[in-house]
């Protein structure tokens, strides 16, 4: 039986969102893992901007947006409730992490691409980002609220990403909430299961 394709990368958090509601809907896909530095020619055939994660579905549909995969995917069984939350209240916490949030980030991971500023600035510039996060989870378990939604999903691999820079800097940071979040969803079972390894796809 042919599956659709997922053009995918481990370790980038677009990709992990995607595959984390794919994961969730029970939907079975062929993960192909790729390099970024030597793309396969049928990915950039059915998707030349090149990034991943691309889903490839059966009928010739390409879906080439991390968000475009999940709410595919979610749309077709959504069995925690991912969707559930107010749609627009989630999607700008997800336009907040994949705008100002993500370009501050990147920034304060590679700090010699950027030498306008020293590290700590863009630091800062991230911290905008934690503090929202921070008071909301102060507040309550997920971000919209009591309930998983795909604002956690979406957003908890670049909070990862920033954690990672300065593990010790993050430990003692005040963003206390947000680093018991980002723990229970690295620890759990979803994580682990679409972390999981695969050889480098060879087209
Ligand atoms: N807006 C895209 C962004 C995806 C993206 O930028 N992915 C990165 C990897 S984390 C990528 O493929 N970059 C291309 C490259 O590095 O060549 C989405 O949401 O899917």
């Amino acid at each position: 039986m042919q599956l659709p394709i997922l053009y995918s990368y481990r370790r980038c958090p677009y990709a992990m969102r995607a595959r984390m509601a794919l994961h969730v809907s029970n939907i079975q896909v062929e993960i192909r893992e790729i390099s970024l530095r030597d793309k396969p020619t049928h990915m950039l055939q059915m998707s030349p901007k090149g990034t991943v994660p691309v889903l490839v579905l059966e009928n010739g549909l390409v879906l080439e947006q991390s968000l475009d995969i999940m709410m595919w995917a979610l749309q077709q069984h959504d069995p925690e409730g991912w969707l559930h939350a107010n749609h627009e209240q989630t999607m700008q916490w997800i336009t907040n992490n994949d705008g100002d949030f993500k370009q501050a980030l990147d920034h304060y991971k590679y700090p010699e691409r950027f030498p306008e500023q020293p590290q700590v600035v863009y630091r800062a510039q991230c911290e905008i980002f934690l503090q929202t996060l921070e008071s909301a989870l102060q507040a309550q378990p997920y971000l919209m609220g009591q309930q998983v939604s795909i604002a956690d999903i979406a957003i908890f691999p670049f909070i990862r990403q920033f954690a990672a820079v300065d593990v010790t800097w993050f430990s003692q940071s005040p963003y206390v909430a947000v680093a018991q979040w980002l723990s229970a969803w690295v620890e759990s079972t979803l994580f682990v299961s679409i972390m999981q390894k695969y050889p480098v796809y060879q087209s």
